[in-house]
């Protein structure tokens, strides 16, 4: 394709028709798949669960192998990957109000410099499916946040409501989408938007965020008559009707820290939790194959859209990451399932990359950080990364390139040095029993 390119070029440059435009090289695409609750450690993004994921994108592409979050809940670690800027800066620090939620991202005007909106600017074509923030509510959809040429999110209470999910297209009234699996809804909306920007005849890049809530635990809501808010319920992730039986000898991997039997020297909060019994241990167990099987149609969902790109012709100008909000434990340290903890299992991501460039089954080791998403992508389209709020760097890629990133594509930044030998995370709120036995 190189080859044909630059004869097309010569051919323009012999006529003498050049023109200014056309020697500027388009600004590559992205698609940025960002899962929910999907750990690294405890072998839930593995191949079992996503043999088309590792064959599509850990072998054509990059592999980050300590890649991790800096705040391991959702609505913060969302809010952080697309401003570049870690939790105390945002001060987006909760999921819910006052320290979190949609109205405190709206007074603090989150979505004035981010990514979309710099993406935007420079002419991107920018698009955003599935779960955005767990506060994006049937109330308060409308303004959507700023900087989308198309905001397609789930609306909450129907975020986590694996077979009838709502969502709101640029800040319209909600659509319900009953019995339907909210994974695939998603995936055929990314779908159909890859289309259409693909089909654009101004020819503008595009940028297209992709967020299926699998595979959050499943969550329903009590509601007064009158609308004020009673209980809310975890139930265990619902894995799609073809996914059912899939998957029923997998077991959660056993690492010394299973069920730890000791605790002393641990934190007050972990020392007072009893060891798990046979029977919760079960229970974990039958999470644990529900989430991978909720993964199946995630799985689809990537196969579907990597085969769309290729048969776009859009594989050679597309970068395509895969990562996760948070991470996730069971049964490790005597916890059932969560995160929000500093343990690794909640801090450590699945993080993968294909696209131009990119060594097909390289692997980055160097510590990673979702704050670093932002600069990334900023760099790839040669943008400035002069913005004062980015506390991340462009991913270290130079290791794995082929020589053909943008010349101004830099890992680090003089002030920061090459090379981060540390990792930060930081969480403010409660710690949260996700299992069935926790109602509250
Ligand atoms: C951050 O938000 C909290 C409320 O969640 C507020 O009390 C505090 O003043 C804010 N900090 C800054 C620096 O604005
Ligand atoms: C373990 O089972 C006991 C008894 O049913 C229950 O009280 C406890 O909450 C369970 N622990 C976890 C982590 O699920
Ligand atoms: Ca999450």
């Amino acid at each position: 394709l190189k080859g044909k390119v630059k004869r097309f070029l010569n051919v323009m440059l012999c006529l003498g028709i050049m023109t200014v435009s056309a020697s500027v090289a388009r600004r590559p695409n992205f698609i940025v798949i960002l899962v929910d609750d999907l750990d690294e450690t405890q072998d839930s993004s593995g191949e079992l669960a996503m043999p088309a994921t590792k064959r599509l994108l850990r072998d054509r592409g990059v592999t980050f192998t300590n890649h991790f979050v800096t705040t391991p809940i959702c609505c913060p670690s969302r809010v952080s990957l697309l401003r570049g800027q870690l939790g105390h800066n945002t001060n987006f620090t909760d999921v819910l109000g006052p320290h979190g939620g949609y109205a405190k991202f709206r007074a603090l005007d989150l979505d004035r410099e981010w990514l979309p909106t710099w993406l935007q600017k420079a002419g991107y074509k920018t698009l955003y499916t599935g779960k955005f923030i767990v506060d994006y509510t049937i109330r308060n959809y409308d303004p959507p946040p700023s900087g989308w040429t198309v905001f397609d999110a789930l609306v909450h209470p129907f975020i986590f409501e694996y077979y009838s999910p709502a969502f709101s297209l640029n800040g319209g009234q909600p659509r319900m989408y009953p019995a339907q699996y909210a994974t695939d809804v998603v995936a055929a909306k990314a779908l159909a938007m890859l289309r259409s920007a693909a089909a654009n005849p101004g020819g503008q890049p595009f940028y297209l965020q992709v967020a299926p809530p699998a595979p959050h635990h499943s969550m329903h809501y009590d509601f007064t008559a009158s609308g004020a808010f009673v209980s809310r319920h975890w139930y265990p992730p619902v894995p799609a009707a073809r996914h059912w039986e899939e998957l029923s000898g997998a077991a959660l991997p056993r690492p010394p820290s299973f069920n730890d039997p000791w605790v002393s020297g641990k934190p007050a909060w972990l020392r007072a939790l009893d060891p798990l019994t046979a029977a919760n241990v079960t229970f974990l167990e039958e999470i644990h194959r529900l989430r991978l099987r909720c993964m199946r149609a995630v799985d689809e969902m990537v196969e579907a859209l990597v085969s769309e790109l290729d048969s776009l012709g859009l594989s050679d100008s597309t970068f395509i990451l895969f990562t996760s909000d948070n991470g996730y434990h069971e049964e490790v340290h005597r916890m059932g399932s969560g995160k929000t903890t500093a343990f690794e299992e909640d801090l450590r991501v699945p993080m993968m990359m294909a696209g131009p460039g990119l060594a097909a089954g390289s692997k980055v080791v160097t510590t990673t950080q979702h704050i670093d998403i932002a600069p990334t992508v900023l760099a790839l389209a040669d943008l400035p990364l002069s913005l004062r709020q980015l506390d991340g760097v462009p991913l270290p890629l130079a290791a794995v390139s082929d020589g053909t990133l943008p010349p101004s594509y830099v890992y680090g930044r003089p002030d920061q040095g090459p090379l981060r030998n540390h990792l930060m995370a930081e969480f403010w709120g409660e710690w949260v029993e996700e299992s069935i036995h926790s109602h509250q």
